[in-house]
């Protein structure tokens, strides 16, 4: 069971290796590795540093950080000061910057060293994690005295309009992930090293970088600047990880790199995908080259992560799995009734690891956070089986030619075809206000694009879906824009088509 006392502040995942993993290797990165002794040692110095700036309980603090020892440290020492740290999306352009300031109402600002140009405009204190502050303070930090309920973390989710909402997160919440998903699917040990591609600040990087290796005493590879595929491969054949976490795109950009073919990734023993949806086109061609089949699962910021997932073993093509023990899941319809089984409905989670609300955001929080389940927008099928297909979000199903379309369904069909790098299809509005499905396309060799390859496409959608489900129109392009967490930044792709 999953039991902690009702005082109980989050810091423990850190600091309860001190008693048996005081020696063992807590992060492996370029400036040398750090046993769970040294970074508690960080991590009591920068929750020093903050309350010597002036922070007090309950205050929060901004992280603007990239993924380096220090960032953990920071995580760990903030929340047994007493602190409630906020990860920050370290993309965020500087007027974002300024409303996370000001909607958290943030005492203090820690940044990387090469983040500290984007908070120049800071009106807080800000410290650097390479700063003196940090580096003079005291090692030595009591707990502050936290109920397992209490308010522990924030991230910002963004949702397709709006401004991004602060989605609170708990106490208790980063060890129930640890006692359901880790436990359950990734099975860590203490001998695991954990490499997450997807950031820190990204709820799903947050797990699979810091909550999970330390919940059992494991260590994770911190890669600080951008994650090209050869800097990915370098630090795989480095570091050797055995648990690799991505997303598509981040699997979709390694095997298509040219170091793919001499590439070792023999340390590995699990891969696993969240985030976005799988291709089998893309999950067949990673199990050919590195002999792994990817685990597949789907998450929230707002449950913190993996409710839905595969396993090794007992996996199903293109669905987002089954529920992890320890969630419970259900699917309604516009009414919030219960649809009958194998229909189609919105999903609904519930789970011990859930934000209760928004900051600040009444409004949002009554829409999504309903009597302890939390109102997902996803419209799924569940089967025989208990196995969770994606259909699109509830509010992507568009009339086409008169006719209901997910989007995401075409999508799927298109990435299939051997020329497709990556797609994303989206229904775009003509001038008269109808819709029309638009595709971008990155072909694997850019010498294809053309009118040959748009009718190509064409004609394999519709040999295999009905025949109004194709795109009417489909523009190359060398890349697709990615979002700062590596998703397809299909806002981005809709601005193009607008403008
Ligand atoms: O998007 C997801 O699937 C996800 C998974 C884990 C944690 C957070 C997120 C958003």
């Amino acid at each position: 069971g999953f039991d902690l006392p009702e005082t109980y502040n989050a810091s423990r995942l850190l600091w309860d290796n001190l008693q048996t993993n005081a020696e063992r290797v807590a992060v492996h990165h370029a400036s040398g590795t750090l046993t769970y002794a040294a970074l508690a040692d960080l991590a009591a110095r920068i929750g020093n540093a903050f309350l010597n700036a002036g922070c007090s309980r309950g205050d929060r603090v901004m992280l603007l950080m990239d993924d380096e020892p220090a960032y953990p440290a920071a995580i760990m020492g903030a929340m047994r000061a007493g602190l409630v740290p906020l990860l920050i999306n370290i993309q965020s352009p500087s007027d974002l910057l300024a409303f996370f300031e000001e909607d958290s109402d943030a005492k203090a600002v820690l940044v990387s060293p090469d983040l500290a140009d984007q908070m120049q405009d800071a009106s807080r204190p800000m410290l650097r994690s390479d700063g003196p502050e940090i580096v003079k303070a005291s090692p030595s930090l009591s707990e502050a005295p936290t109920m397992r309920t209490d308010m522990a973390f924030w991230m910002y989710s963004s949702g397709s309009t709006g401004k991004p909402k602060g989605v609170v997160h708990k106490h208790e919440d980063a060890a129930y992930t640890a006692h359901t998903y880790a436990r359950d699917i990734l099975k860590l040990t203490p001998d695991d090293i954990c490499f997450s591609v997807p950031k820190i600040y990204f709820a799903y990087g947050f797990g699979n970088a810091v909550a999970f290796p330390m919940a059992v005493g494991a260590s994770a590879l911190l890669l600080t600047g951008r994650p090209t595929p050869d800097r990915c491969f370098d630090a795989i054949e480095a570091h050797k990880p055995t648990v690799l976490f991505g997303l598509p795109t981040v699997y979709t950009a390694l095997i298509s790199h040219a170091d793919a073919e001499m590439a070792d990734l023999s340390s590995v023993r699990l891969c696993i995908s969240a985030a976005e949806v799988l291709s089998s086109e893309l999950a067949d061609s990673w199990r050919q080259r590195f002999g792994h089949r990817i685990v597949e699962g789907l998450g929230s910021t707002e449950m913190l992560h993996i409710y839905l997932s595969n396993d090794e073993d007992t996996q199903k093509p293109g669905s987002a799995g089954r529920v992890v023990p320890g969630y419970a899941v259900r699917l309604v319809d516009g009414e919030g009734q219960l649809v009958p089984v194998g229909s189609e409905g919105i999903m609904e989670v519930c789970g011990l690891s859930g934000a209760e609300y928004y900051w600040n955001r009444p409004d949002k929080t009554a829409e999504t956070m309903r009597n302890g389940w939390l109102y997902t927008g996803d419209q799924f099928t569940c089967d025989e089986d208990g196995f969770y297909f994606f259909k699109g979000r509830a509010d992507d199903l568009v009339k086409v030619s008169g006719q209901w379309v997910y989007p995401l369904e075409i999508e799927l069909a298109l990435a299939e075809h051997p020329k497709v790098r990556e797609i994303c299809v989206q229904a775009v509005p003509l001038a008269d206000q109808r819709m029309t499905l638009t595709a971008w396309v990155t072909p694997k060799s850019q010498t294809d694009a053309g009118d040959g390859l748009a009718r190509e496409l064409k004609d394999f959608a519709k040999a295999q879906l009905l025949p109004h489900k194709y795109p009417r129109t489909i523009h190359f392009l060398d890349h697709l824009p990615k979002t700062g967490t590596d998703k397809i930044d299909r806002q981005a792709l809709r601005a193009l088509a607008a403008d």
